[in-house]
Formats: structure tokens, C-alpha cells, sequence
């Protein structure tokens, strides 16, 4: 049998098979769907000027018809989202792990499209808020489409696809009130929670930082479910999907991203656009977590069950390609909203387990598109086309843009020379892994998924102090929006099952009291399984699983404020802003009103931003240049103080140099010992705060400010809390 001809693939392949669907409308000339010039598209055809509108008018009928239908049905969980193309590269040929081409070949550059989405939120609602966010990629390989569709946690709410249908009512707006907007935090999502308690893990990860990330570009990916890959010999390994940012993995504030929510609710959608639009390619490496049949019973919890992780500590994660995303959509609606992701499209070599969420989602995917996409023929959507051949009887339905040819639209035929034919073995066909099975057919839930506590434990436990401190306030404010108590004590009671300070510290957060303990029947329970599982691998904590370990070596890409006025030290401003670009970061001077503001040694500062415009919260650190007119301006402005404060209260970095430390000591910032800011000459660094005053060399100040911004986030400050913002 034939082997499958290799198709030209490269970086740009799915560009240029999207060229002839591209359509620019420079130097040409109104007109009907059907061709026909238009003479006046602003007036309606009229008996008289001041009369009746006429039916004869079809130019009027087809444009408001057109209108009339420009929606399609969001999508019913993951609406809002955001979408680019790029390319994947593997490192090194994967051959001895699976039959897949395109992790065969480093020199191939595989086209890809990847959208980043929230889950609860309709297609309106703003970026910023507390949920899971998808990771979904679709490698246009020459085998055919490969979709990953992944999430930004590793692990999901429910064991059985089921239940999707319920926890999805749950936590979407309430049916009767339709309140609240992309938000989990009322009383439908936390009662299905408190009575189903395989969501614990999970709920682990969604009340952590994971669940506000700074950006699309600095998080993390996960294809959560344990799937397959096969090699040319048809040997099979278990195999656990990463994507790792190269930026690291970073978050908001909780305080920061409910008013990002206000103020730029298409943060993230920006974010990623502006980034590819300025060359800052988003980049993330795919790792494989590989597991082989033989050890796939030696974990403490079930490899089937998506409520758990396999810790990185136990099975490394090996690094073994670069995903970059270098070009923005041309059309959001072509695109981004009519891709459609299927969890069942695989290419030979990568392979579904017995996992039954992933089942149901088997199903789902293509269930769905159905009707969001209006027919059977989504798949020809310039989007969703795969660049390899596509050859098969499938035909009719709505919106078929092909032209079959010939009579023979059946197999086996000898009218058309019996083609499409089916390709035997070894031929580049996808056969399936030949598991063996047997067992008798029931509803149930298998033993080995019955311990819902023990990895959310372990997460609590791998989390840095600042983390911990983040998850109780969050399950506080998540708990403290639900109008029942018994909800509330429900969750009370399961935290302290997973950590009994945890536990203790929501319900004083919440004026409850906890449990002193877990119950006797909970204990014994937990020991059962814990017995089961004795001989089993596991680890106490997992290094892994905390932001306070990510890579934080970089500014690149991080936004910078200056706040200046008139009058503001030009050298000051120039010299730290300069340092700060080549070192890849964004920075806008801000001042009161838009235009340019004078320098103190003359010459004229262009403003970037407005403080009506934007606020601390849409930057990463603040700088203060000096200038004394400039500062003394600013310490009569509520603008810059308030400034100062909130981003001192969200733990950024703050800089000032020269007089600029002024404006510091005017602010409420009192927590970090102010007067030691005050000896001239000397740069101050403590808890993300530095500051140089009166040195006309800028270096060790820099050196401090950069490292600073570098560690995105300041935890440890004193007094914080006071700080009014
Ligand atoms: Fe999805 N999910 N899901 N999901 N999912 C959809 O498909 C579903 C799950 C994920 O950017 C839907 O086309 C079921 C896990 C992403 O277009 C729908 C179950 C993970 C996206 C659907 C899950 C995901 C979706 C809605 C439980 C991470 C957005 C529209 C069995 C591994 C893709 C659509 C995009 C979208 C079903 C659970 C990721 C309804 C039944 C676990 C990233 O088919």
C-alpha cells in the first residue's frame, strides 16, 4: 500500500491555504452578494422622498437580512476567547516514543492555531475574572489535524463526563436571576461543590493564583486526561500533556483583577495581541510526562482519574518542543470564533485511554459544533481545514463548499476505480490501539477513585505562605458571596478535611467555626484507601505545583508606568526608561493630560497615557523620575498617590530616584521604614521598594529595579493592608 505523500509543510502552510479566503476590499466597488454594483447604500427605495419604504428594494432586504443573522451560538462553556496562529518545533525525533510525524521531524515547523478562553464567562464578559482558562491547539500536521485541547489546570472538577452537564448549570449564572456574571463565587456553584466531593482538588487550584494569570502568555497548559502514544512497533506508553511558558508562570492580585475587570475588561485579549503585534512571540515548550504500561499501577490514585496529577517529582517533565505564536488573526469571527476543537481529532501515533471524562468529551466536541457551526461540514471551514488531503463520501448537508465529482459515491465501487480506497497498515492510516478489554457492564465508579483528598492536601502543602494566605482569603470571598450558611459550613468542613488550619483559618474567615478535626468516619475512610495503597509512589509535597518556583530572570514584556509632570527630570526619566526597553519591557509615561509635558532641564516628554485613561492596575511596576516641580505637582494630585499606594498594596515594584522618593514618603507606603530611603547617594532596596536619592550614576539603582521587576511580585510586605488604596 501506498505510503501517504508527505505535503510541504512549514511554518507559513496554513497562511498561505487561507490566502485565497482572505479578502481585501482596497479599490473596489460596492455591491449585492450577487455581484451586482450598488448605487446608494444609505437611503432606502422610497415612493417619494417622505413615503413608504418598498419590498422591491433588495440591495435594503439582503443587507438588514445579512445583519439580522450575523450571530452564531456562543460557545455553551469557554465563550470568551482569544486566538492566534504559529508554529510547533520539535527538539529532537520522538520516533522511539510514537508514530505521530510531526514529533519526528525537527526540521518541520507545524503550523498551528491555538485559542485561550475562559470557561464560565458569555462571549462579553471581561478576562480578568476568577476561572479555569483554556489552552486549546490545533497542529495542522501532514498526518492531518492534532487538537490539544487543554485547560490551564491539570486537573478537573468530576471523574465522569456525566456530571459536566451539572457542574456547567452550577456555576453559569443562575437560571431564574441570570446572576452572576462569569463568576463561581454564589450559592448554585458552592452547593454542588459541598455535596460532590471528588471537585476538591480542583477547587484547590481554582481558589489558588493559577485561577488569575497575569497573562495568556504566563501560564501554564495541561491535556489533564492520561492519553497514549504508539510507536511504529505499536508499543504503547501513557503519556501526560504540558505546555510550559517560557516567561513563567505569573499572576494577579485578586483585589488587582476584579478591577482590571472594570477598567480593561479585554485585558488578556490585548495583552496577547499587542505582544504579537510588537515581535514579543509567546512562547511555550511542550513537555511529556511518559509513563510506561508496566508502571501505570504504581501511583497512589488512578491514572484514569482526572482529579489527579502526577506529580512532577515522580515522573519528570521532559521538554521536547517550542510552540511560538507569531501572527494575529486576521478576523476574529473566521477564526477565532468559528475554529472548532475536537478532543477527538488524533493523528497515528497518540491515542485516547479509558479515562470517562475523556469519553464524554469524545462525544461532546463534535456534538456541539453541530449546532454552533449550523451542519455536519464545519470541518471545511477554511479555520478548521486540515492542510492534509481530505478524501471520503461524507457529503451534502448544509454548507458544503465542495464539488464532488463522478457517480461513484459509495465503497466499495468499481465505477470510480474504487477510490476514496482505504489504505491498509503501515500506510500512514490511524489504527487503533488494540487494548484488551473485558468486564461486566455496569454503571459504577471504579475503587480506585475514591480518594478525592489526599493530592489536595498535597497541593495545600506545596504552596509558599503567600499562596496559602491567597486561597483562604479567595475561599473566604467565595464563600462569603453565597447566601446560605449551611453552604458555607459544608465547605468549611471539607477544607478541613483537606488541611485543618486551611480549614480553620475560612471559617474564621467566614465567622464560622470549624471542625477542631476531621470526623471518625472521614478518618477511617481515608484510611482504607490509604491502606489499598501502601506499596504505592507518591510525594508529600511537590515543588512543582508553586508559582514561587517559576522562572523569574526576565522583565520582557512587563508593563512600566512613569509618572511625571512638568517639570520632571529628563535624565532621570530617559535613563531608567531606556534601561528598561533594552531590557524588553513596555513603558508609558503617564501624566495628568495627554500631549508632552516640559523637562526641567528644558526639551519636551511625549505623554503616553492619561491617568484618567488607565490606573497602577494595568502595569506590572511604577517608576517616579525626580523633577522637584514635577513631584511637588504630583503630591497635590489624588492621582499618583493613589497610584503609588495601590501598587504598593498589589505588591509591584515601585522605583523612584531623586525627588521622585518624595513623592513615596507623601504616599501611604509608611511599612516600608521610609527614612532609610531618605540617606542620599545610597540605593534602597527592601521588599520591591528601591530608591536612590540625589546619585548621578543610575547603575546599582537599575541593577536593583530590574531584579526587582523580575520577581513580578513582592509578597512579604509589612503592613500592606494599611496602606489606603
Ligand atoms: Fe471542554 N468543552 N468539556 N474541557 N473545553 C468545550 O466544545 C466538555 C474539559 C476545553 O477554544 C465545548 O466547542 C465536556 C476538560 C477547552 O474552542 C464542549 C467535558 C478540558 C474548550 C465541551 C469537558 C476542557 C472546551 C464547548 C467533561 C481540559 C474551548 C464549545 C467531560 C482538558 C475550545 C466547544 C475552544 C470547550 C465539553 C471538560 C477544555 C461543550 C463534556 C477536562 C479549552 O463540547
Amino acid at each position: 500500500m501506498a505510503q501517504r505523500k508527505t505535503i510541504p509543510l512549514d511554518e507559513q502552510a496554513k497562511i498561505r491555504d487561507l490566502e485565497p479566503e482572505r479578502k481585501d476590499s482596497a479599490g473596489t466597488y460596492l455591491t449585492t452578494d450577487q455581484g451586482i454594483r450598488v448605487d446608494d447604500t444609505d437611503n432606502s427605495l422610497k415612493v417619494s422622498a417622505r413615503g413608504p419604504t418598498l419590498l422591491e428594494d433588495f440591495h435594503f432586504r439582503e443587507k438588514i437580512m445579512r445583519f439580522d443573522h450575523e450571530r452564531i451560538p456562543e460557545r455553551v462553556v469557554h465563550a470568551r476567547g482569544s486566538a492566534a496562529h504559529g508554529y510547533f518545533q520539535v527538539y529532537q525525533s520522538l520516533k522511539d516514543l510514537t508514530r505521530a510525524r510531526f514529533l519526528q521531524e525537527p526540521s518541520v515547523k507545524t503550523p498551528v492555531f491555538v485559542r485561550f478562553s475562559t470557561v464560565v464567562g458569555s462571549r462579553g464578559s471581561a478576562d480578568t475574572v476568577r476561572d479555569v482558562r483554556g489552552f486549546a491547539t490545533k497542529f495542522y500536521t501532514e498526518e492531518g489535524n492534532f487538537d490539544l485541547v487543554g485547560n490551564n489546570i491539570p486537573v478537573f472538577f468530576i471523574q465522569d463526563g456525566i456530571k459536566f452537564p451539572d457542574v456547567v448549570h452550577a456555576v453559569k449564572p443562575e437560571p431564574d436571576r441570570e446572576i452572576p456574571q462569569a463568576s463561581s463565587a454564589h450559592d448554585t456553584f458552592w452547593d454542588f461543590a459541598s455535596l460532590v466531593p471528588e471537585t476538591t482538588h480542583m477547587l484547590m487550584w481554582i481558589l489558588s493564583d493559577r485561577a488569575i494569570p497575569r497573562s495568556f502568555r504566563m501560564m501554564e497548559g495541561f491535556g489533564v486526561h492520561t492519553f497514549r502514544l504508539v510507536n511504529e512497533e505499536g508499543r504503547s506508553r501513557f503519556v501526560k500533556f504540558h505546555w510550559k511558558p517560557l516567561l513563567g508562570v505569573h499572576s494577579f492580585v485578586w483585589d488587582e483583577a476584579q478591577k482590571i475587570a472594570g477598567k480593561d475588561p479585554d485585558f488578556h485579549r490585548r495583552d496577547l495581541w499587542n505582544a504579537i503585534e510588537k515581535g514579543s512571540y509567546p512562547e511555550y515548550e511542550l513537555g511529556l510526562q511518559i509513563i510506561e504500561e508496566d508502571e501505570a499501577d504504581s501511583f497512589d490514585f488512578d491514572l484514569l482519574d482526572p482529579t489527579k496529577i502526577v506529580p512532577e517529582e515522580l515522573v519528570p517533565v521532559r521538554r521536547v518542543g517550542k510552540l511560538v505564536l507569531n501572527r494575529n488573526p486576521d478576523n476574529f469571527f473566521a477564526e477565532t470564533e468559528q475554529v472548532a476543537f475536537c478532543v477527538q481529532n488524533v493523528v497515528p501515533g497518540i491515542d485516547f485511554t479509558d479515562d470517562p471524562l475523556m469519553h464524554a468529551r469524545l462525544f461532546s466536541y463534535l456534538d456541539t459544533q453541530l449546532t454552533r457551526l449550523g451542519g455536519p461540514n464545519f470541518a471545511q471551514i477554511p479555520i478548521n481545514r486540515p492542510l492534509a488531503r481530505v478524501d471520503n463520501h461524507q457529503e451534502d448537508g448544509f454548507h458544503q463548499h465542495r464539488v464532488p465529482t463522478g457517480r461513484a459515491h459509495y465503497t466499495p465501487n468499481s465505477l470510480g476505480g474504487g477510490c476514496p480506497m482505504v489504505a491498509g497498515p503501515g500506510a500512514g492510516t490511524f489504527t487503533h490501539y488494540p487494548e484488551k478489554l473485558a468486564g461486566v457492564k455496569q454503571r459504577a465508579r471504579s475503587e480506585s477513585f475514591g480518594d478525592h483528598f489526599t493530592q489536595a492536601t498535597l497541593f495545600w502543602n506545596s504552596m509558599s505562605m503567600p499562596e496559602k494566605e491567597h486561597l483562604v482569603k479567595a475561599a473566604v470571598f467565595e464563600l462569603g458571596k453565597c447566601q446560605s450558611k449551611a453552604i458555607r459550613e459544608r465547605m468549611v468542613e471539607r477544607f478541613t478535611r483537606v488541611d485543618v488550619a486551611f480549614g480553620q483559618a475560612v471559617a474564621t474567615g467566614l465567622g464560622l467555626t470549624a471542625p477542631a478535626s476531621v470526623g471518625a468516619t472521614v478518618k477511617k475512610a481515608a484510611q482504607a484507601v490509604a491502606q489499598k495503597l501502601t506499596t504505592k509512589r507518591t510525594v508529600a509535597a511537590s515543588p512543582a505545583l508553586s508559582m514561587e518556583n517559576t522562572v523569574k530572570n526576565s522583565i520582557r514584556t512587563r508593563r512600566i508606568a512613569i509618572l511625571a509632570e512638568k517639570g520632571v527630570s529628563l535624565a532621570e526619566l530617559s535613563a531608567v526608561r531606556n534601561a528598561l526597553v533594552a531590557e524588553g519591557a513596555e513603558v508609558e509615561v503617564i501624566s495628568s493630560r495627554l500631549g508632552t509635558i516640559e523637562a526641567a532641564e528644558g526639551g519636551d516628554v511625549e505623554v503616553d497615557q492619561a491617568s484618567i485613561h488607565v490606573g497602577s492596575i494595568l502595569y506590572d511596576a511604577v517608576f517616579v523620575p525626580g523633577g522637584a516641580a514635577s513631584v511637588e505637582a504630583m503630591k497635590k494630585l489624588g492621582d499618583p498617590i493613589h497610584f503609588v499606594n495601590e501598587a504598593f498594596r498589589h505588591n509591584k515594584p515601585i522605583g523612584a530616584t531623586g525627588e521622585g522618593v518624595e513623592l513615596l514618603l507623601a504616599s501611604g507606603i509608611k511599612g516600608v521604614t521610609m527614612a532609610s530611603v531618605q540617606a542620599a547617594g545610597q540605593t534602597f532596596h527592601a521588599e520591591g521598594v528601591v530608591t536612590v536619592r540625589g546619585a548621578s550614576d543610575l547603575t546599582v539603582f537599575l541593577q536593583d529595579f530590574v531584579k526587582a521587576i523580575a520577581q513580578h511580585r513582592h509578597w512579604n510586605r509589612t503592613e500592606q493592608e494599611a496602606v489606603p488604596a
